[in-house]
């Protein structure tokens, strides 16, 4: 089982995650790691915290000599902001005066759509900040160090993952699944809408630039691809076992996510079943991971029955605005009980490409886990040896010829 915790508040020292189940011998070092920490900072519509932020994987356990040894690994992220928050966060029940950082009022009007009120009240805390910092979607730093990873696990069987963005607000690229793997893959690494679309791209910037003006947050939509996803994860045979259901548990568990879709999503409930079942065909060249099989659409997103058919994964993640508004919504102050506006933190006015970079990290995680639960080992050499005999069986079977013998 492949499975990560992390620690880590906001304006806190550090990120930290600790990442278990991955398995020996596979390369592995900090340069894994920056690239997608990096474009996670990245988006038009971003605070200005990622300004003084530079996001760094520093490996601290579970690695030696570039090579995964089977243990846990540890991946620490320091906060930068900390120096300034040094008192307000100080783990210290009576911090010394001469400690850095502003002394903050404690924040008692929680702002609609966040977790202050919610959490606040589960929690029985006064200032709300022992909510916000750790509800903030800061953490979502260290699931993209823990989702490349697993990337580098799924890159060494050829797996790909990429993503793109198909809404902000009003402006929308009609047909997601139109898309292609290549295109989201072509997308630089510092496009900062991440929209294969140029003209819709530039309608979300106008989007995003119209909701800052009037103090408002804009949310929208992406999509995560995955290419080269073997058939036969996940399983049909118990709820909890079926990878569309991780999947959308993964993706939905990314703040401000609301909704989640795989392939044609919401659009299967009002079109015909002749419209919605992707047709299996014989074909020289297949169109997926099946040897001898096309599929001419893949409105199921890749996945029948909650296992992969070898096709694209497909998932969607619809997200609403941020909910911190500089012009903010009504409140109260938990003070006194009585009406006041919400609190105003720093804060973004769009995350939408952000947050496809953390849905291709949680993505990368569930499929990496199927995975090794189809193919796993205690080495990537162990592995090696069962996915080419895996994918050996299947093709001699398919073939028609009698099964090769699962060596390994
Ligand atoms: C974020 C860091 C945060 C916010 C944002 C995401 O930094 P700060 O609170 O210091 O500005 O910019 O978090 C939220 C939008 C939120 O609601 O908590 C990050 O690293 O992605």
């Amino acid at each position: 089982m492949l499975r990560f915790l992390t620690a880590g508040e906001s304006h806190g020292q550090a990120l930290v995650v600790v990442i278990e189940g991955v398995p020996a011998g596979l390369t592995l070092g900090a340069s894994d790691l920056n690239p997608d920490l990096a474009r996670r900072q990245l988006g038009y519509g971003r605070g200005r915290r990622m300004a003084i932020e530079h996001d760094q994987a520093e490996i601290i356990s579970g690695v030696r000599h570039g090579e995964t040894l089977g243990s846990p690994i540890a991946v620490l992220i320091r906060n930068r902001d900390w120096v300034n928050w040094q008192f307000t966060m100080s783990v210290e029940a009576n911090p010394p005066e001469s400690i850095g950082g502003a002394r903050r009022a404690p924040v008692t009007r929680p702002r609609p759509g966040h977790a202050d009120l919610a959490g606040g009240l589960k929690y029985g805390r006064d200032d709300l900040r022992d909510v916000l910092e750790r509800a903030s979607a800061r953490e979502t730093a260290a699931r993209v160090a823990a989702g490349a990873v697993a990337r580098t696990l799924l890159r060494r069987f050829q797996i790909d993952i990429a993503s793109h963005v198909f809404t902000i607000g009003s402006a929308s690229i009609d047909d997601p699944l139109s898309v292609s793997f290549e295109q989201a893959r072509a997308l630089p690494a510092d496009d900062d809408l991440h929209c294969v679309d140029a003209a819709v791209a530039s309608k979300m910037r106008q989007v995003i630039d119209a909701a800052k003006e009037a103090g408002d947050t804009v949310g929208g939509a992406f999509e995560v691809i995955a290419r080269g996803v073997p058939a036969g994860l996940g399983s049909y045979v118990q709820w909890d076992r079926k990878l569309d259901g991780r999947l959308a548990q993964a993706l939905m568990s990314i703040p401000a996510i609301k909704a989640v879709g795989l392939g044609r999503a919401t659009a299967v409930g009002h079109l015909p079943g002749s419209r919605v079942h992707d047709e299996i065909l014989a074909a020289d060249k297949s169109s997926g991971m099946v040897p001898g099989v096309r599929r001419p659409t893949n409105n199921a997103g890749g996945l029948e029955g909650g296992v992969t058919n070898g096709e694209d994964v497909r998932a969607s993640a619809w997200m609403k605005p941020i909910s911190t508004l500089m012009k903010p919504l009504r409140s109260i102050d938990l003070r006194t009980m009585a009406e006041a506006p919400a609190a105003i933190e720093r804060s973004d006015v769009c995350a939408v490409p952000a947050a496809a970079v953390v849905g291709e990290a949680m993505v990368a995680f569930v499929l990496a886990d199927a995975f090794l639960e189809k193919f796993g080992g205690d080495s990537v050499q162990e592995i090696d040896g069962h996915y080419a005999a895996t994918a050996a069986h299947v093709a001699a079977r398919l073939a028609g010829k009698s099964p090769v013998g699962l060596t390994s």
